[in-house]
């Protein structure tokens, strides 16, 4: 990856576009200067706020706005901080924008540069900064609350807790490797239980793990089932808008969308397929194919079924793909149930492929709903407790990142190690050791520079 130079680094930090007030972020030493070149002040004191003039390099003036600066460390990098806000006009923030690049010295912040200054200031460690991310990425209550226990350090806590269990016991092997003849030998059984008790602890937390990042980065549900099922009609009450086209004709949707909404706090993307069947045209044909390979890609599916479609002659077809959702977390939802000898029809389904009489499932009719409000509601609550409830009881961790995910499986296989190979001190002192250096990792000590561009690279512009 291309290092870059450490220049003075600037981004826009509020969203482009038009608002009230758009907020400059600039950190480096040439601050100062800009402050001067700017807006004419001379000796900018340090935390203070200043409603200044902003000029462009010529001395023409650009706008009126609030100058604020933060001396280097005590600012969010660590660094000298210019914070600049000006009226959120896009012509002002794209003339900002070119005169700051034009000061000698000066570059575009890439994304999430100044959160990996912060870091390498030491102004936090990696568990904090994802957390951060995190908050400024949340949209429903759920995420804004983990992340802020993210930030506030839950994690770390957690994992120094381990580490400190795990040097204790390092300590008492390494203890008697150097003396083994002076002192008494170590209680080995009560180093293998010391051990098996932090294992217990951190297999139960990579067992929620998935839960955990359901709640934080959100859940993807796709609905399949037969053409002309409903599957669009469904989709559309859930996010309800009309953003699908909803017609009788078979294989009315070709392609997939998707929509995120929030069902009782909690972020989900709702994914409307094409109708299962041995499709008649070309267009057709990629679209069944698109929702085979989705469903090998997610694992909670909405399966929407209707009277009609039981006795569709693409029946075999649809039987073979709902055979093969054995490791899936699937729901029924039986559509269209004012249509004529639906519960019967519900009933032939559920006797013709045993896998749909084992699913959860609701009756509803998206098109005369008896009352559109409850039914949302029983939808929402259905998908909630069947699709994403948190199978975790943990209050106090919220590890949420494939990477805590990766680290924390290579801890427990090391600590597994540990305890088979207790009997011969050394190996197990090496791979105490190793353990304590993937929790190290977890922090974001001894992380390559290459790993630190992939974990900020994953922040935006400005933060
Ligand atoms: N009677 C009745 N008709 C419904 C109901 N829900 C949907 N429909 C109708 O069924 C037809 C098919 O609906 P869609 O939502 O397009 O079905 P789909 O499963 O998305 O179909 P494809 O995209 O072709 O796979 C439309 O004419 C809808 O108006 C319902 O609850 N009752
Ligand atoms: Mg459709």
């Amino acid at each position: 990856m291309k290092r870059l130079p450490n220049k003075t680094i600037f981004a826009l930090s509020t969203s482009y576009g038009q608002s009230a007030i758009a907020v400059y972020r600039i950190s480096g030493n040439k601050c100062k200067e800009i402050a001067y070149s700017l807006c004419k002040i001379k000796e900018i004191k340090e935390r203070f706020a200043y409603y200044s003039n902003i000029f462009d390099l010529n001395g023409k003036l650009i706008d009126r706005g609030l100058i604020i600066f933060f001396k280097a460390p005590k600012s969010y990098t660590g660094e000298d901080v210019l914070e600049i806000h000006t009226h959120g006009s896009i012509a002002i923030i794209n003339r900002l924008t070119k005169v700051i690049s034009k000061i000698k010295n000066t570059r575009a912040a890439q994304p999430g540069e100044f959160s990996k200054r912060a870091f390498l200031n030491g102004k936090g460690n990696l568990l904090f900064f994802e957390g951060i991310n995190n908050l400024i990425k949340s949209e429903t209550e759920n995420q804004r609350l983990i992340a802020n226990k993210q930030i506030n350090g839950d994690n770390s806590l957690k994992c120094k807790v381990w580490r400190e269990k795990i040097l204790d016991n390092l300590a008492l092997i390494d203890a008697e490797i150097e003396f083994g003849e002076d002192i008494e030998c170590p209680d080995i059984k009560k180093i293998q239980n010391s051990l098996s008790d932090i294992s217990e602890e951190i297999g139960e937390v990579c067992e929620s793990f998935d839960s955990v990042r359901n709640l934080v980065h959100g859940s993807n549900l796709l609905i399949i089932g037969p053409t002309n099922a409903g599957k669009s009609s469904f989709f559309n009450f859930l996010i309800q808008d009309n953003k699908m086209i909803v017609s009788p004709i078979k294989g009315t949707t070709t392609d997939q969308l998707e929509q995120s909404i929030e069902i009782n706090r909690k972020k989900v993307t709702i994914i409307d397929t094409a109708g299962i069947r041995s499709g008649k045209g070309k267009v057709e044909k990629m679209g069944v194919a698109k929702t085979l390979e989705s469903i090998n890609r997610h694992n909670k599916i909405i399966i929407v079924l209707s009277p009609d479609s039981v006795d569709s002659p693409d029946f075999k077809k649809i039987e073979k793909v709902f055979n093969n959702l054995d490791r899936k977390n699937c729901i029924i939802i039986f559509n269209k149930m004012d249509l004529k000898d639906s519960k019967k029809k519900f009933q032939e389904w559920k006797q013709k492929i045993s896998k749909i009489k084992n699913l959860k499932s609701i009756t509803i009719s998206c098109k005369k709903p008896l009352n559109k409000f409850n039914m949302l509601n029983k939808c929402y609550k259905f998908i909630d407790d069947n699709l994403l409830s948190v199978d975790t009881n943990s209050d106090d961790h919220y590890f949420s990142e494939l990477r805590h995910k990766e680290c924390l499986k290579s801890v427990l296989l090391n600590l597994e190690n540990a305890v088979k190979n207790i009997s011969s001190f050394e190996i197990s002192a090496k791979y105490l050791r190793d353990a304590m250096n993937d929790l190290d990792e977890l922090y974001g000590r001894h992380n390559e520079e290459d790993k630190l561009e992939i974990i900020f690279n994953n922040f935006c512009v400005g933060k």
